[in-house]
């Protein structure tokens, strides 16, 4: 780990412990609860509030037919035909909660933005995480970009920041968004493959818009599996204007960097979480919260000059390119805390609208076309999802100010306006509402941006370069990481029907790395690797793209598996005595036996080695680990599930004589295999080897590699 990595996560762990956030979720509550329905011991009514007994309908006899004039049966059944709203026509999967920011500080230096104006300040939140291609009810762990959407309810209204866990985008241009997404939406005979990329028409955009390649690479080297939405980064993105009061202006980007660490799954296990349990990261998220692990995540910006914008080797307006982090580190800003599960997943996760086109005084945006593009599409997917212009009016969606403006009418008006004089200038309401603007009302402003220039259908040449960057993360991967790539390639473009995409693929590839080509194309047919060229090559890297490299900061909120038999006292004993043990490490710990006596959580009928992200076996248990000894696991069930956590890269141990089920399957004592005698000795042993999350020694590389 570089001592750069190391002082940051001190200096995240330090601010970790500072601030309260009490106040600002009674405030939250407050704020929701003269919207809440409360149903506890009340009568039935129909909307209109008339008691009613809606469990039978109005019929000429017992027997039929039912009566159009049953207003009971009319209203239920017509209320339960229009449920559904359009999902989102991307990121339709997602779950979300409320949380609070807190300000590290006073920074009116670089922005007018009254969230940031003094230490310790709270502002509400609310953070939906989601991935992009899957429909609603499609799978959590997808290879795919993950959203991360967080709105904060400012004293001065609301601000969202719309991103998502990699800090480019695939296009950089918003014209092309409808291309990319048919690109990677199933196909449209069959609707195949769900919630994948693994399809012809993907690579076919992928390698003909050639501005993807990056944000594909990081896709495939890990950060399309996040192990938890918990276990991710956010990022806006774009780069955007931050303005003082005095109207000074900086360029920066944001950044989320979860207190929690990166971590990923490995294909083999997000497959069989998606085949298990498609609710893996909500549920995950859901739980911590629940429990009181709030997951946490710290806001920072790089910040940068106007001048700067050219300065990086790239153009900054070109949301595909990242700036490295040892060229202009993150400055830490606050902190968000998620610490409220939503009470209806539908009001409040669902009718959530986020745009990149809120934003307060003090914040402004750039000419980034994709940022551009955005400020239209988001406004109009909230008009499409809710079916009318009032959708801020929402619980979920109300700033916590008042609004006052002369915006009238339309569908499903939820205020009483009470001015009568809808119209600027009046003199009828004494002007009101009035103007605000910088120097009045506090109002907010737009910096001055000097734009000038021939109307033209052109993209800049400072765009143009396409490969160093994915050259640069190639480079940032270590072996193992660069394996995960190869082999998520392999299995991508094992799909592809038509040999001109993959030929077209494998040419992109060898534009980014040689070797990389060569390894890809080994699984394909009818495909020649163009030779060497070294146009893009370069040695650049960055220490912070890699996301095995780098150990978790902390274990709190993981998942343990202690493996006993409920037919062994002294398998039970341990198990009791472990469990309370590794959940002083703030582990969520769950026992595993046969049945579901008094003290185990799981059965070995319900578990897998996905459950967890270490697990240890007890001694005494030894039997149930051989094959055909148990009469409930003739395939040998916990045996897999210990061999399915070690092919997974988890750590996993043994107590005492239950070494002798590692010496059963050949797994023997290296880095993550913990054999212990002692209980204190396996704890230490695991605190570490959940820290470094996934040992990927275990991971085979190619020969070549
Ligand atoms: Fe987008 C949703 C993130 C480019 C059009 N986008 C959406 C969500 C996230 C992002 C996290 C889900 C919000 C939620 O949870 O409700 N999108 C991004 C990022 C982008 C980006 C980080 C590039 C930097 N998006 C982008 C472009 C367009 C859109 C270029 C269109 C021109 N995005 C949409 C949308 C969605 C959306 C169609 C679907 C539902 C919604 O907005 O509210 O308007």
């Amino acid at each position: 780990m570089s001592g750069q990595l190391r002082a940051r996560d001190e200096s995240l762990a330090k601010r970790q412990t500072e601030g309260s956030i009490e106040e600002a979720t009674l405030a939250t509550q407050e704020f929701l609860a003269p919207f809440e329905l409360n149903d506890a011991d009340v009568y039935m009514t129909t909307d209109f509030g008339v008691p009613i007994d809606e469990a039978v309908s109005l019929k000429v006899g017992p027997r039929g037919p039912t009566l159009l004039e049953d207003f009971i049966f009319r209203q239920k059944l017509q209320r339960f035909d229009h449920e559904r709203i359009p999902e989102r026509p991307v990121h339709a999967r997602g779950a979300g909660a409320y949380g609070v920011f807190t300000s590290y500080g006073d920074f009116s230096n670089i922005t007018a933005a009254s969230f940031l104006s003094e230490a310790g300040k709270q502002t509400p939140m609310f953070t939906r995480m989601s991935t992009v291609i899957g429909e609603r009810g499609s799978v959590d762990t997808a290879r795919d970009v993950h959203g991360m959407a967080t709105r904060f309810y400012t004293d001065e209204g609301n601000f969202d920041i719309v991103g998502i866990n990699t800090p480019i985008f695939f296009i950089n241009d918003a014209i092309l968004f409808p291309d990319l997404i048919h690109a990677l939406k199933p196909s449209p005979d069959n609707q195949i493959p769900q919630a994948a990329t693994a399809h012809d028409s993907a690579y076919d955009f992928f390698s003909q818009e050639t501005s993807a390649l990056n944000l594909l690479m990081m896709v495939m080297a890990g950060y399309g599996l996040p192990r938890s939405y918990r276990h991710m980064d956010g990022h806006g993105v774009h780069t955007y204007r931050l303005v003082t009061n005095d109207g000074a202006v900086k360029l920066v980007k944001w950044h989320w960097t979860s207190l929690q660490g990166k971590a990923s799954l490995l294909w083999e296990e997000a497959q069989e979480v998606g085949g298990k349990n498609s609710d893996f990261h909500r549920q995950d998220m859901w739980n911590a919260i629940e429990a009181g692990i709030y997951p946490e995540w710290e806001l920072g910006v790089q910040i940068f000059d106007v001048d700067q914008e050219l300065a990086f080797g790239f153009d900054v307006l070109d949301a595909t390119k990242f700036i490295p982090e040892e060229v202009v580190p993150i400055t830490p800003l606050g902190k968000m805390t998620l610490n409220m599960n939503p009470k209806n997943y539908f009001a409040e996760t669902e009718q959530i609208g986020f745009q990149p086109g809120h934003i307060v005084r003090g914040i402004d945006f750039s000419d980034d076309p994709v940022l551009q593009g955005r400020l239209y599409s988001y406004l109009d997917a909230q008009l499409n999802r809710y079916g009318g212009p009032n959708f801020e009016q929402a619980p979920v969606n109300r700033p916590r100010v008042p609004i006052h403006n002369n915006n009238r009418d339309g569908k499903a008006q939820a205020y009483i306006p009470t001015n009568i004089a809808a119209y600027s200038p009046n003199t009828l309401n004494m002007g009101s509402p009035m103007e605000a603007n910088q120097t009045v009302g506090n109002g907010f402003f737009t910096s001055p941006r000097y734009v000038s220039g021939e109307l033209t259908r052109a993209l800049s040449p400072t765009f143009a370069d396409h490969w160093s960057q994915p050259r640069m993360v190639w480079n940032s991967l270590s072996p193992a990481e660069q394996q995960i790539a190869v082999n998520a390639l392999r299995f991508e473009t094992s799909h592809i029907v038509s040999t001109t995409v993959r030929q077209n693929f494998v040419n992109q590839m060898n534009l980014i790395d040689h070797d990389l080509a060569l390894r890809v194309a080994q699984v394909l047919v009818d495909v020649t690797v163009p030779p060497l060229d070294n146009t893009y090559y370069n040695d650049n890297k960055t220490s912070y793209i890699s996301i095995f490299s780098n150990p978790l900061p902390t274990i709190q909120g993981l998942n343990f598996g202690i493996l006993a038999s409920v037919y062994s006292n002294q398998s039970m004993s341990q198990a009791m005595a472990l469990s309370k043990q590794f959940a002083e490490l703030g582990l969520f710990v769950s026992v595993v036996g046969e049945t579901l006596v008094p003290g185990v959580n799981l059965t070995y009928s319900a578990v897998d080695a996905i459950d967890f992200d270490g697990l240890v076996i007890t001694p005494g248990s030894e039997s149930i680990f051989q094959n055909g000894t148990s009469p409930l696991y003739p395939l040998g069930r916990p045996l897999e599930t210990l061999q399915s956590a070690y092919v997974f890269g988890k750590p996993v141990g043994a107590l005492g004589s239950a070494s002798s089920v590692f010496q059963l399957v050949g797994i023997t004592e290296r880095p993550g295999v913990y054999l212990q005698n002692n209980t204190a000795a396996l704890l230490s042993d695991f605190e570490a080897g959940l820290k470094t999350f996934k040992f990927l020694d275990r991971f085979p590389l190619d020969p070549t590699a």
